[in-house]
């Protein structure tokens, strides 16, 4: 793995450099003003994180290092015969900034294929868990276990230098991500195959192999899992998952101590639990109504009735977006491709023909627009992954990809320790009587 580190470091010092100069000459220029609401309404809006692997833009979405969803479906590497991008070189990109040939990607391949072995501790505490328990939470505390084997940890304890920091972190960032799919897909044939497990092969890229070990050989399953990977994989910075990541690795947790944080944060049902959440409210609708293809009429009502009831329309809304969410366009664009007469995908399409001009009219949602979890379980649900509280696990395993890439970023350019400062109702009441 040797020469993608060397590469993720040239480039690294390079920025590094930039970044001191920019603070010397710019350190004081503001880039926005805090109002007292931001402050309450969990800080929407307020730029705070420097986050490199990819930046959102409200109305065109995320491009990660630069280059829009469908331009990586079309530019990074494929697998022999796929059409869709590996997320391999999703990962190359957003660690070094450069798009990676196909040797690139098949060196990282192998790279993970050789580091995918999980010790056997881990499975122990996954098997201590009740079958029933839900599988964020069987993830959450594999990944904690898998903790032993940090080397951060290990050389912080024997006294290294900040500036090898990022050597450790990013070490332990590739063995994590390598293992990700093994303890997954662990989990998934414990809790519903009878735990017949089904053992890695080493010859196949992450994403098909991650398909293999769940146990689906279908070519369009796998070429799905790729897609499903890559999208999933980055967000910026500032949602649950990556800022958990960040805010716990600036205390210099190590990185199975950090993104164990994130994966907390995304088993949230605003987060990433969302897409669980979006396939069970279609099969109530599809069962309350006694048919797998409801009217548009019926959905408008569905959601009303929805909204009535104080919940929220799940896989609708975003904290930054104000269009359709392209991932979620990917995603049509791949059923539209591989599964369009799919009744569940088709009831995803009636719900996003009808669901923005009922959440409009309630003239306090400010994106009406689906994001990317009002898409993805139908797919999987087409391919027989039924399970939908297995579905953010699948989303846990592709975000590793960005926020374990940005917390090589984070030591590899010496950020310090995350502080912000908190204030009391009291002082905000004796602050605004002052003004
Ligand atoms: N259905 C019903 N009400 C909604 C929805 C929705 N889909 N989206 C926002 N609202 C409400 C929200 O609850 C709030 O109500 P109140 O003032 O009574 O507290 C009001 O509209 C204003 O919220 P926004 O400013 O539009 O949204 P915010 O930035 O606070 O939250 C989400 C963003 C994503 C948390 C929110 O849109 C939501 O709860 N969506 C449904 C859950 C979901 O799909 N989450 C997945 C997000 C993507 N991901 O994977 O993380
Ligand atoms: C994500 O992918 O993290 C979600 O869209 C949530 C967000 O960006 O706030």
């Amino acid at each position: 793995m040797g020469y993608v580190k060397d590469r993720f470091k040239e480039i690294a010092d390079i920025q590094s450099q930039e970044i001191k100069n920019l603070i010397a000459q710019h350190g004081e220029t503001k880039v926005g003003d805090v109002t007292l609401a931001q402050v309450y309404q969990g800080m929407r809006g307020i730029t705070g994180l420097v986050t490199e692997t990819s930046l959102l833009d409200s109305n065109e979405g995320i491009r990660f290092r630069g280059f829009s969803i469908p331009e990586l479906r079309d530019r990074l590497p494929k697998a022999e015969g796929g059409n869709e991008p590996l997320p391999e070189g999703l990962f190359y990109l957003m660690l070094t900034g450069q798009v990676p040939t196909q040797e690139d990607v098949e060196h990282i391949s192998a790279t993970w294929a050789r580091r995918s072995h999980v010790p056997n501790h881990v499975f122990d505490v996954i098997e201590s868990f009740p079958v029933s328990s839900h599988p964020m939470t069987q993830f959450c505390a594999a990944i904690l276990a898998l903790q032993t084997e940090s080397k951060f940890a290990k050389a912080y304890e024997e006294g290294i230098s900040k500036k090898q920091y990022w050597d450790f972190v990013y070490e332990d960032s590739m063995t994590l991500i390598a293992r990700l799919p093994r303890i997954a897909a662990y989990i998934y044939r414990r809790k519903y195959k009878n735990g017949e497990h089904i053992q890695p092969d080493g010859m196949l890229d992450w994403s098909a192999n991650f398909a293999h070990m769940l146990g689906f050989n279908d070519d369009g399953f796998k070429e799905l899992m790729r897609l499903y990977l890559t999208i999933h994989a980055d967000h910026e910075g500032g949602n649950v998952s990556a800022h958990a990541t960040h805010l716990v690795g600036s205390a210099l947790s190590d990185p199975y101590l950090s993104f164990t944080a994130g994966m907390t944060g995304l088993a949230g049902p605003l987060h990433g639990l969302a897409n669980q959440e979006v396939i069970r409210w279609i099969e109530e609708l599809q069962k309350e109504l006694g048919t797998d293809r409801p009217t548009k009429e019926q959905i408008a009502q569905y959601i009303k009735d929805t909204l009535a009831a104080g919940k929220v329309v799940p896989g609708y809304g975003h904290a930054v977006l104000r269009k359709t969410d392209p991932r979620f366009t990917a995603q049509m664009e791949f059923a539209k491709k591989h599964c369009p007469d799919d009744a569940t995908v088709q009831t995803v399409w009636n719900v996003y023909e009808v669901a923005p001009a009922i959440l409009e009219s309630t003239g306090k949602i400010k994106n009406p627009w689906p994001n990317v979890d009002a898409h993805s379980g139908s797919l999987l649900k087409h391919y027989g992954l039924v399970e939908e509280d297995f579905y953010t696990v699948l989303f846990g395993v592709s975000r590793a990809l960005g926020v374990l890439a940005s917390l090589c970023w984070d030591r590899a350019l010496g950020f310090p320790i995350e502080r912000p400062k908190s204030i009391t109702t009291e002082w905000a009441k004796q602050f605004v009587a002052k003004n």
